[in-house]
């Protein structure tokens, strides 16, 4: 152990995560602090954040009340046991994160991220049809370019080939319907594409090649974030709803970026209005103050649970940190928050601008495609002859040392500010990244 890595300016031990960690300590990007859509560079500059962090700080940075919520909270409470013992905020969070979901989804398994609940949902999935007596169904299918985080489950639904390839042979059983991202039909769509919800129908292909008896369920994002912003076709999601309603396959939304408010409503299940049977989600649960995520689930599968169990323990899953007194308090007071902003009913109220604005760059420098839903847009860059990524990294490079904090995924910027901004912060993003894609050759 070299103690002289108490040095301030040692950035060797931390392994960070799905980052150039060579080129990165090199060239340091470092955010020293963070209030309302700003963020504060180490070097004393303003950042507009156009990310909402990771997509999950949707009521801006340092908003009072979850602030204070958070200190008041580590005093009372710090920490209770989640097995066998309960805290009342714990119980208090889930009947209000359950309000905001769908009639009918009213039961809610706590997490400590995104990545969580989805291995939590696939295993609730699997343990559903089991219980029942329908032990046949034990396959999975996620989607091409499918991001589910970083577990074992959310990377063998998961369809990017850098998450799986290296990591063996992941789940058994796993299926994937085709992507819809297809530029040569829907570039430059505003909202969701007009064609591809036939795409759905690959269901059927994998239905019939596996037997629906033996899928036990898919999952999705209603909209892919991670991947560049892939947005469902008109009719998709709807049409995979009615596969599985016909196969008897539960279908999983993974909402960890589009709940609390990211598409101008409660969830994607709410704007798209189509009803998944369990809804994953983190982020915004809790403006990302505090690590958290939800596993959300009908009735029928909780009270499944219940009838079924075999065992006063009904169901053998959890973490030491589900339901965390400081995610309680984050999350109560995150809610509190949207609902007294009208946070949500804000986001929807400025897509429009939004729109507008993201897809003024149409004729930008090697622009291939624009595109936006929400408060969420992507821009799509033609990747650089033998150099994937290399314009995606050095208009992110660019943006920051201008002043605006995005995000790319190789060669597509993806953008999704907290729900606070201005129009006046929204021209900023756009006029800076005008400039940005201008110096890009
Ligand atoms: N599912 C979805 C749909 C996600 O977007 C996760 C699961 C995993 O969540 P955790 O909390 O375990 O990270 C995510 C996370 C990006 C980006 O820039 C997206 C995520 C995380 C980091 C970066 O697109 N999504």
């Amino acid at each position: 152990m070299n103690h002289m890595s108490n040095r301030p300016n040692d950035l060797s031990s931390y392994w960070m995560p799905y980052t150039a960690n060579r080129a990165f300590k090199q060239d340091p990007r470092m955010i020293a602090a963070a209030d309302g859509m700003f963020y504060k560079s180490a070097d004393g500059r303003d950042i507009l954040d156009g990310t909402a962090g990771l997509w999950c700080v949707n009521a801006g940075h340092n908003a009072r009340r979850i602030t204070e919520a958070v200190q008041k909270q580590v005093a009372e409470l710090d920490y209770a046991p989640s097995f066998q013992f309960g805290h009342p905020k714990a119980f208090e969070f889930a009947n209000r994160v359950a309000d905001l979901f769908p009639d009918g989804m009213d039961h809610v398994f706590f997490t400590n991220s995104g990545s969580e609940a989805v291995d939590s949902a696939l295993k609730i999935a699997l343990h559903y049809h089991r219980m029942r007596g329908d032990a046949a169904r034990t396959r999975l299918i996620g989607r091409e370019r499918g991001y589910h985080g970083s577990g074992f489950g959310g990377i063998s639904v998961g369809g990017i080939v850098k998450n799986r390839m290296y990591y063996g042979s992941l789940l058994t059983g796993v299926d994937h319907l085709p992507h819809t991202h297809d530029l040569t039909l829907n570039a430059f769509s505003r909202g969701c594409p007009e064609h591809g919800a036939e795409k759905a129908d690959g269901l059927i292909d994998i239905a019939t090649l596996h037997d629906p008896s033996t899928i036990a369920a898919v999952i999705v994002e209603p909209m892919a974030g991670s991947t560049g912003v892939l947005l469902p076709p008109k009719g998709y999601l709807k049409r995979l709803r009615e596969l599985c309603d016909r196969y008897g396959i539960l279908l999983i939304f993974d909402e960890v970026i589009t709940a609390f408010g990211r598409l101008g409503a409660n969830s994607a299940a709410d704007y798209f209005g189509v009803k998944p049977d369990i809804i994953t989600t983190a982020k915004g649960i809790t403006n990302g103050v505090v690590p958290a995520g939800a596993v959300i689930v009908s009735n029928e599968i909780y009270q499944s649970a219940m009838d079924n169990a075999d065992a006063p323990i009904e169901l053998f899953h959890g973490f030491t940190y589900s339901g965390h007194p400081l995610a309680a308090a984050a999350g109560l007071a995150s809610l509190d928050t949207y609902a007294q902003d009208d946070l949500f009913e804000r986001a929807a109220a400025l897509a429009p601008y939004w729109e507008e604005a993201i897809h003024s760059l149409k004729d930008a420098p090697n622009v291939i495609d624009i595109r936006n839903l929400g408060l969420v847009g992507a821009i799509e860059l033609e990747p650089r002859a033998g150099a994937a990524a290399a314009r995606g990294t050095e208009a992110m490079i660019k943006a920051w040392e201008r002043g605006v904090m995005i995000r790319v995924t190789g060669d597509i910027i993806a953008l999704s500010p907290p729900l606070i901004i201005e129009k006046s912060q929204i021209d900023q993003i756009f006029g800076t990244l005008s400039s940005v894609l201008d110096s890009i050759a």
